[in-house]
């Protein structure tokens, strides 16, 4: 049977249900996900020789990481073309390009150093989200934003800044809007003994770099926070409360990154309380496994709650959905594509979901038909879908994508240095 006929056979039983899967496949393709450039090199970027910091880790020795802008740039080409759809990239300030002489430091970086991220960005119709880096640098190895060394803390304000007006730079050029997400390491191994005052100079520092004239409509500022992390476990100054509560008051938003919270937390169940209140929602999709390890997304139980939340209150242009893992133990092109996918089979599951009729059984208190429904509709033929889907965009089907991608490992990775 072809594709096409598998599809046809897949739309009948979908519409005994209520479901119409043409519409969902038009709605599908509309949503862009923001690939984050750091899975192409661990998160190792081009201003600096030095380790990754901020407890954060990738591991693993995978053959063929990018240490060019070139090679980045071919491998993000590379994933994109076995992803259907079309998508923005997500780019971090340690990712700027140094020609010849224009080198400087984090506090004095200008658009000039992404105008080739700006190219690359408009010569393929996308839009580009941007990261302040307030890591893997020396003037990171304590506090940043929440420094009690003031030159420091005016540093990374001042990195702030620039990299507001990098983002609106990269809005003006792409014609899209920046999503520029602001995290920070800051915090303590071990019991603070005030944990008032580093989280006061934090707020004083966003303050600061907010007050930048900025292009609302053009830099859609966020703020992502952070339960631990490697060598941070006992406290964190950008917490969950502190950044619910900063965007709130500034009219800026929070960024939710799933790996972020303690283990047992989920953010799918945090998705609906934020769409009350603010008119948009920022995500980070990662794998956290046992802890914010950011292994690659899978088509897991959460993902797929996560995309529910998302497609059953409406909300797919209310919501930035980015991703953010780094697995260094595989082929990173796969890495990418597999998650780049997987988010996608979360949306396309949710769109085939019939939740209207799902919600009529909550309500009326049939949770016995709720819970064969929703068991039974994991075996309905979502794979068919999902691979037309395919089909119509023009990429590989099913696991067929790995094919191209060994032909990319032979041919440019395996020789690269
Ligand atoms: C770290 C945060 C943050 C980073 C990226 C590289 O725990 O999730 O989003 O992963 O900025
Ligand atoms: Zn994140």
């Amino acid at each position: 049977m072809t594709t096409e006929h598998r599809y046809f056979n897949a739309k009948e039983a979908y519409k005994r249900i209520g479901v119409d899967t043409d519409y969902a496949l038009e709605k599908l393709n509309k949503i862009h996900i923001s690939m984050h450039c750091w899975q192409g090199d661990d998160v190792r970027g081009f201003d600096h020789e030095g380790p990754l910091s901020g407890g954060i880790q990738a591991t693993g020795n995978y053959p063929g990481r990018a240490g060019s802008p070139e090679e980045l740039m071919q491998d993000i080409d590379m994933a994109f073309s076995l992803v259907p759809g079309r998508h923005k990239i997500n780019l971090h300030a340690c990712y700027a390009i140094f020609d010849g002489n224009n080198r400087v430091d984090r506090d004095k970086l200008s658009p000039i150093h992404f105008e080739r991220w700006a190219d690359f960005a408009k010569e393929r119709g996308i839009g580009i989200d941007f990261n302040p880096t307030f890591f893997s640098h020396p003037k990171a190895e304590h506090l940043t934003l929440s420094s009690p060394d003031e030159d420091i803390r005016n540093f990374w304000i001042e990195h702030g800044k620039a990299c507001i007006r990098i983002s609106e730079y990269l809005a003006t050029q792409t014609g899209m809007p920046c999503v520029m997400n602001i995290w920070i390491p800051d915090g303590y191994k071990d019991v603070p003994a005030d944990r008032y005052t580093p989280r006061a100079r934090f707020k004083d520092s966003l303050d600061k770099i907010l007050s930048v004239d900025y292009d609302k409509s053009k830099v859609i500022v966020t703020l992502e926070s952070k339960v631990f992390g490697i060598g941070l476990e006992s406290y964190t100054v950008g917490s969950h409360e502190f950044c619910l509560k900063y965007a709130a008051e500034k009219g800026i938003l929070c960024l939710m990154d799933n790996g972020h919270y303690h283990p047992t937390e989920v953010v799918s169940d945090k998705i609906s309380s934020m769409l009350l209140f603010d008119s948009m929602v920022a995500l980070h999709v990662t794998r956290p496994v046992r802890w914010d390890s950011d292994h690659v997304v899978l088509f897991d139980d959460e993902t797929r709650e996560i995309a529910k939340e998302i497609i059953k209150n409406d909300a797919a242009d209310r919501v930035l959905l980015a991703l953010d893992f780094f697995d260094a133990s595989i082929n990173r092109i796969a890495a990418w594509v597999v998650g780049m996918r997987n988010m996608q089979k979360a949306l396309l599951y949710a769109l085939l979901t019939p939740h209207r009729l799902l919600g009529q059984l909550q309500e009326s208190g049939d949770f016995t038909k709720l819970m064969v429904l929703q068991e039974e509709l994991k075996l309905y033929p979502f794979g068919d879908v999902w691979n037309y889907f395919c089909k119509i965009n023009h990429v590989p089907e099913r696991e067929d994508y790995l094919a191209s991608i060994r032909d990319y490992e032979s041919r440019v990775l395996l020789n690269r240095r």
